[in-house]
This record gives structure tokens, C-alpha cells and sequence, in this order.
């Protein structure tokens, strides 16, 4: 029997890419999905979906935007006693700019979703982990927060703080039974781009051109590695790049 069979899987960030994976391949495992994203109807799809594919588990959605820290602690109440595991996914990138261009609008919006609403999640549901002395909180940080590079300095700048909120947390919890991993993905083609480059699609299929990228499935199935390691195993960190990408910035492009 699979060790996620009916635990309870909390997946921020749901909707889309990564988080949408996760959910089906930790279904696919057998464990019981909390999904939360701003895009509830895009939840209620891969809801009926999953529930149709497997019988047998339980699947909740909530619109949830995790900057909103009140609404966050307002919705995890209904199952915070009950997660097993936490998987800190929602975040976003805003642009491709110099830090002088960067808009005080998407400063903030990468700052409050990929820093503070991680924060905030992880508030509403580590108490309930420490109270119960088990659980897995894996923070989905980038290559981005190890390798800085030009124009992306406020997105690698909150994943080099996911690095550093793991970390800490890691040490925070040496003394019980909870488990805090990071997953460092390279390139994945996702909607991650798109919103990037603020819908224009041809940008963000630039991304990705000659070379074989990374997809959401790929990430997923390492997630559920990490989350399905005995309970004496923690994977504290994992670095995951295409073949042809050995950097944030070294990448093989076929042309
Ligand atoms: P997607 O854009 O496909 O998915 C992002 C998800 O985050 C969506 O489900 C979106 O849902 C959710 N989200 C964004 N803002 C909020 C918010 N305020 N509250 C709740 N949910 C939110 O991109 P990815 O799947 O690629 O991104 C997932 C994670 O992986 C991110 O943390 C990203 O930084 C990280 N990552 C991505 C890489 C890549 O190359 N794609 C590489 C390394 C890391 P909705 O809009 O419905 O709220
Ligand atoms: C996403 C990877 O290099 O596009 O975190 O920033 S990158």
C-alpha cells in the first residue's frame, strides 16, 4: 500500500501548472486533496475529474488567495487539525525587468504571494502539526533563489527567502516528528510564463524554444518522492533541471 494512501494533501496554488499536477499524481496515490486557488472553477474541473478517476478519496476546493491572511486562517480552520501534508506551491514571477522598472504593484504582488502568503499558510497549519507531532510542509522554491539573475531580482529574491524560511523552519522542528523540504525546479513549462509576460503567449513560449523543458508531471512525481519517504527520511532539498540546463542561466538551446 502506497504511504500517501489517505493522507491529507494541502496544495496551494492548485489551479495550474505544479499544483495542478500534485493533485493528480498524489489522487493518483490514493491521499485525500485540500486545493485552494483564487480560479475555484478551474478547481471544481480537476475536482469532478479526480473524484470520477478515483474512487474512494476525498477532494475539497476552496478560493483562496493567500495574501490575504485573515481569509487564509478563515478557510484552513475548517481542516487545519487534518492536514498531513502541506505543499507551499502558489507563486508567481511579474515581468522581466531591470529593479529600476520594476512596478511597486508587481514588487508587491511577488512579495505577498510568494513570501508572506507562504508565511501566512504555513502559520494557519504548522500549530495543528506540532500539537499532533507529525507532518510535511515542502515549500516549492527555484533555482531562481540559489542563482540570481539579471532582471528577475525581486522574484529570485523570494525564492532565496523560501530557501531561507525552509531552512530556518527545518531547524525549527528538529526536535519533533515534522518533516520541511524544498524542491528547487529549473525550467517548467507552466502558465508561469504567461503570467510573466502578462498574457502575451509568444513570449512565453520563447521561453521554452529549443530544448526539451520540464513540465508540472515531472515536478509532481518528485514531490510525492519526497512526501513518500519513510518517516525517518527527510529530503531536505532537491535541485531539478532539464538536461539541457545545468544553471539558472546555462541552458542548451537547439537552433
Ligand atoms: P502556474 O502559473 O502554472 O501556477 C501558479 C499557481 O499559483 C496557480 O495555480 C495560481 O492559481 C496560484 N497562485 C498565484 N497567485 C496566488 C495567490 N495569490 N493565491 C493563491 N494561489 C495563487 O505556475 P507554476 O506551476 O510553474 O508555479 C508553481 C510554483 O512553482 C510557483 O511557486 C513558482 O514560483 C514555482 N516555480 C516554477 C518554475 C517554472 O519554471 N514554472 C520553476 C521554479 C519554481 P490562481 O491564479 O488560480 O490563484
Ligand atoms: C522559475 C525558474 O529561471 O524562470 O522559478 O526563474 S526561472
Amino acid at each position: 500500500m502506497s504511504r500517501l494512501q489517505g493522507k491529507n494533501v494541502f496544495i496551494t496554488g492548485a489551479s495550474s501548472g505544479i499544483g495542478e499536477s500534485c493533485a493528480r499524481h498524489f489522487a493518483q496515490a490514493g491521499s485525500n486533496l485540500i486545493l485552494a486557488a483564487r480560479r475555484k472553477e478551474r478547481l471544481a474541473g480537476l475536482k469532478s475529474e479526480l473524484e470520477s478517476k478515483h474512487a474512494g478519496i476525498k477532494i475539497a476546493i476552496y478560493e483562496l488567495d493567500v495574501r490575504q491572511r485573515a481569509k487564509v486562517h478563515e478557510v484552513t480552520a475548517q481542516f487545519e487539525d487534518n492536514v498531513d501534508i502541506l505543499i507551499n506551491n502558489a507563486g508567481l514571477v511579474i515581468g522581466l525587468d531591470k529593479l529600476e522598472d520594476i512596478t511597486e504593484e508587481a514588487l508587491d504582488t511577488m512579495m505577498d504571494t510568494n513570501v508572506k502568503g507562504l508565511v501566512h499558510v504555513t502559520q494557519a497549519v504548522l500549530p495543528g502539526m506540532r500539537q499532533r507531532n507529525k507532518g510535511h510542509i515542502i515549500n516549492i522554491g527555484s533555482v531562481a533563489g540559489q542563482q540570481p539573475y539579471a532582471n528577475g531580482s525581486i522574484y529570485c529574491a523570494t525564492k532565496a527567502a523560501v530557501a531561507s524560511i525552509s531552512r530556518a523552519l527545518m531547524a525549527e522542528t528538529v526536535n519533533t516528528n515534522i518533516r520541511v523540504s524544498e524542491i528547487n525546479p529549473g525550467l517548467v513549462e507552466t502558465e508561469f510564463s504567461v503570467v510573466r509576460f502578462r498574457g502575451d503567449k509568444d513570449k512565453a513560449d520563447n521561453v521554452y524554444k529549443g530544448l526539451t523543458p520540464l513540465n508540472g508531471d515531472d515536478i509532481a512525481e518528485m514531490i510525492v518522492f519526497i512526501a513518500s519517504r519513510p518517516d525517518h527520511v527527510n529530503i531536505a532539498e532537491m535541485l531539478v533541471f532539464p538536461t539541457h540546463q545545468a544553471g539558472a542561466t546555462i541552458v542548451h538551446r537547439d537552433t
